[in-house]
Formats: structure tokens, sequence, C-alpha cells
């Protein structure tokens, strides 16, 4: 079934200058970018877009890291795009992810992790909308 998801390609991603490399991965493995766009996030909508973390104690440096340039935004559609974008991107903490994943090959760290991924289809939707209208 496809799915359309969101995908963040995040400020660590854009200074390293693995944007090419994150698109290309997904590229090849058959997903199709529907729409992106590089800009600089704001506080409320990285409130919003984080509301089920920001009364956690990670959440201020968290914040503070995703403002802290540009990074692209994507919508991501194909077969069961939602579970395979997070089966590529790995466990959130790049330290312990998977080789062969993009955090598991990229990453080094549990905040500056490349990427993020809508984790169901309600989020999806929900996510969407605050990024693209
Ligand atoms: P994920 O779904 O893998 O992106 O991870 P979560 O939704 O659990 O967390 C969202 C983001 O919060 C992660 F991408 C990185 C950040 N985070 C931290 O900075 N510290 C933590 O201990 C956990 C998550």
């Amino acid at each position: 079934m496809s799915q359309r998801t969101l995908v963040l390609i995040k400020p660590d991603a854009v200074r390293r200058g693995l944007v090419g490399e994150i698109l290309a991965r997904l590229e090849r493995k058959g997903l199709r970018i529907e729409e992106m766009r590089l800009r600089t996030m704001d506080a409320d909508l990285a409130d919003a877009h984080y509301a089920d973390h920001v009364e956690k104690p990670f959440y201020p440096p968290l914040k503070e890291f995703m403002l802290s340039g540009p990074l692209v935004s994507l919508i991501v559609s194909g077969d069961e795009s939602i579970p395979v974008i997070r089966a590529l991107a790995g466990a959130t903490d790049g330290r312990a992810a998977a080789p062969g994943t993009i955090r598991g090959d990229l990453s080094l760290s549990n905040r500056e992790n490349l990427i993020h991924a809508s984790d169901s289809e309600e989020s999806a939707e929900r996510e969407i909308k605050l990024w693209f209208g």
C-alpha cells in the first residue's frame, strides 16, 4: 500500500554535506520525492513537531540543534514508505544503529542523527500538514 511520509534531513546533515548521500539512499530504494524544501525551523514549529517531547529533559538541546541551521523537509511516497524509511534511518542513537542504516553508517550521536521520518500514518498526516500545509 502506497504511503506518504514526512522526512527531515536535519541541520547536521546539511552542515556535513550529506544531503545528497541521504537523498540517494531514499531514491535508490525506489521511493519517490513528492515535495522538497530547504528551510530553517522556528521555535513554534519545533514545539509543534516535537509535541510528544517538549516536556522531556533532552528537548531544550534538541530544539537548539534543530533551529541551528537550514534543514531539508520532504514528502516521500512509496509502498509502505513509513516503515521502510524508518528501517533505512536506523535506531535513534547513531552509536547503536545498525551498520547499513543512515544513522548507523553516518552518525555517532543520539541527538545529531541526520534524519527524521514519521513513525505512523497518524504522525505522517499530522507532520505533513505542519510542514507543508
Ligand atoms: P526517532 O523516532 O528515532 O527520530 O526518535 P524519537 O522520536 O524517540 O526522538 C526524536 C528526536 O529526539 C531524536 F531524533 C533525537 C532526539 N533525542 C535526543 O536528543 N535524546 C534522546 O535521549 C532521545 C531522542
